[in-house]
């Protein structure tokens, strides 16, 4: 049974769910810069448990407000005075948000604008695409903090910049942004306009792609950079088994054979 996904009942983020099966999630705590308390992580954790089984077809993860977001709830951890097992459990539901996000099957496509910093850098990570725009900087601010990442950035970020600018950003305090931010990998585009019109304009582009094909693309990928060389080409071949056999792919098959289908070109 297919799940009506703006029913959920989230207490810090907006959904806004289009035709095409776009859903629109939006942080929405801008007061707060959009920062990660336990209730926005139980909302992600909740979220992205539903897509998978809510027919939707892509994602566009937004941010209300200037900024994306300013990670942990620094006032709420400060406050909550937690223990070092309490901080550890409070990890694991950031992983399963993030998990659920990278390994669901859905395109999630970021929508990046002023801070994306530590946690919400590593909210930004889970994502599939990073769209930025001009205001959009990205930062590791842990180490001035006193604190160190908890949300996956050893996994993700080092995945994206690599070990050692990963490392100085957090011993240095190190900011990227605009070109400098692309060519070190923290996105994949970077707009002059709005970094919301262009992730719309992407998820619109993944949604009508086949479901089957973005859910190996949005876990597959993922699932297999884990595995030995040799498991990974086993596995990648038992996916392409299902997916490229899929009945759904039948009509598109047949319109590149008839001359129909659009053929691929150098873009302008
Ligand atoms: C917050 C937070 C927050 C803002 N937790 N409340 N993250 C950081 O170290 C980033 C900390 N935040 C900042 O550096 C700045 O707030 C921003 C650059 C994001 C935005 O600056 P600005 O001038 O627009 O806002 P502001 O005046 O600093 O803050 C506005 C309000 O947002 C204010 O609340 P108010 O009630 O006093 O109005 C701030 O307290 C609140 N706010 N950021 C709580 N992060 C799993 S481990 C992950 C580890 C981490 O993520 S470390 C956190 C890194």
């Amino acid at each position: 049974m297919t799940i009506d996904i703006t029913t959920l009942a989230l207490t810090n983020i907006a959904l806004t769910l289009h035709d095409d099966g776009v859903l629109v999630a939006t942080l929405n705590r801008p007061a707060k810069r959009n920062a990660l308390d336990e209730a926005s992580i139980e909302d992600l954790v909740t979220l992205f448990s539903t897509i998978p089984r809510a027919g939707v077809r892509a994602v566009v993860l937004a941010a209300e407000g200037e900024h994306f977001c300013a990670g942990l709830d620094l006032v709420e951890h400060h406050q909550a005075d937690r223990s070092p097992a309490e901080f550890m459990h409070l990890c694991l539901r950031w992983h399963e948000a993030f998990n659920k996000m990278e390994y669901g099957g859905v395109p999630i496509i970021a929508a990046l604008k002023g801070a994306v910093v530590g946690g919400g850098l590593e909210l930004a990570s889970s994502a599939h695409i990073r769209v930025a725009d001009a205001s959009t900087y990205f930062a590791l601010p842990e180490g001035q903090r006193g604190l160190f990442t908890g949300g996956g950035a050893t996994i993700r970020v080092a995945g994206l910049v690599g070990k050692a600018r990963m490392i100085d950003m957090m011993l240095t305090g190190r900011v990227y942004q605009g070109q400098e931010a692309m060519d070190v990998g923290l996105a994949q585009y970077l707009v002059e306009g709005s970094s919301f019109d262009r992730a719309l304009e992407l998820a619109r582009a993944a949604a009508r792609n086949l479901p089957l094909s973005n859910f190996a693309i949005c876990s597959a990928i993922s699932h297999l950079g884990n595995m030995s060389g040799l498991d990974a080409a086993y596995a990648e071949s038992v996916i392409a088994g299902v997916v490229n056999t899929q009945p759904d792919a039948r009509a598109r098959l047949e319109a590149f054979a008839n001359k129909t289908a659009a053929r691929v070109r150098p873009t302008d």
